[in-house]
């Protein structure tokens, strides 16, 4: 059954994965020890605040990002999870492609595989899953985010991300991964313009249908600043209001980068949902 940590994720309430990005231009520009510090402590600080899971990423996937090697992604990713895990009891989380990055994160304690390529880059990825018995997001991206947002087509934007996001639950529960360690994301910002993402989050129930609990990753993205006519600027509020009718669809993990304000309007979104219920 492969030598990691049991699955200790609890999924049975919506929560907050807090995202800790592990790039140079993430804390300052300290030498690694002071960001190694740095991500700790932001690590801490989201706990504080609620954060149920943190998502650790060495890989920017932004628009236009350039990827990073397997040497330098180990190097930023794994003394954090290393760290993490000796000194917070969250459940830590690994953003990455690499089958050799989630390997090594889930030998020192990370306990979710969060793949935006849904397994599809490294062809080792789906094996480390299935071995490890960890929890894994799927997500949809078209194309590749070096040039995702070169004009993104869709004739049905929800219908292809949901048999997208199907074909490769099937894929990897054929690969030995169970059905119950699979996470799904329609991937908000990765391939997909403005109203794509608007349509994605308006149809949420659809892909809840799928039968997965759902990942919703809005935070801060671009799109709300396209609606909002701000193109700087936090988007804070913009993703309270993705983050409350993610609840309201029935969405499972919100992963957001501020985690008081998004913990606080889920809590009151699920609050208005269930009244009534234990009457
Ligand atoms: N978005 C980003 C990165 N990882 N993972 C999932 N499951 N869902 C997402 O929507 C998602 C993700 C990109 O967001 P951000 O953290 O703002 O940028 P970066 O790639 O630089 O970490």
């Amino acid at each position: 059954m492969g030598g990691y940590p049991p699955l200790s994720l609890r999924l049975d309430l919506p929560c907050i994965m807090g995202i800790l990005n592990i790039t140079p231009d993430s804390f300052s520009d300290g030498g690694r020890f002071d960001r190694l510090e740095a991500a700790v402590a932001r690590a801490r600080q989201m706990a504080d605040e609620g954060a149920a899971i943190i998502d650790v990423g060495g890989e920017s996937t932004r628009p236009g990002s350039e990827l990073v090697t397997l040497d330098e992604e180990l190097r930023r990713v794994l003394p954090v999870v290393e760290r993490l895990h000796e000194e917070l009891t969250v459940p830590i989380s690994v953003d990455t492609m690499k089958a050799e990055v989630a390997r090594r994160a889930l030998a020192a304690g990370a306990v979710l595989v969060n793949d935006v390529t849904a397994m599809r880059h490294d062809p080792e990825m789906v094996e480390v899953v299935a071995q490890g018995g960890c929890t894994v997001c799927l997500m949809h991206m078209l194309g590749e985010p070096k040039t995702m947002q070169e004009d993104p087509r869709y004739a049905d934007v929800v219908g292809e991300v949901s048999a997208f996001l199907e074909e490769r639950l099937e894929w990897a529960t054929s690969r030995g991964v169970r059905q119950e360690q699979v996470l799904l994301d329609p991937g908000i910002g990765f391939g997909k313009t403005v109203e794509h993402n608007l349509l994605l989050i308006k149809h949420l129930d659809e892909l809840a249908l799928l039968g997965r609990p759902l990942v919703l990753g809005s935070s801060r993205k671009r799109f709300l600043g396209a609606v909002l006519g701000a193109e700087s600027g936090e988007r804070v509020a913009g993703t309270l209001a993705t983050t409350v009718l993610g609840a309201a669809a029935g969405a499972a993990v919100f992963r957001v980068h501020d985690v008081r304000p998004n913990l606080e309007a889920l809590r009151v979104a699920m609050a208005v949902l269930g009244a009534g219920a234990s009457a």
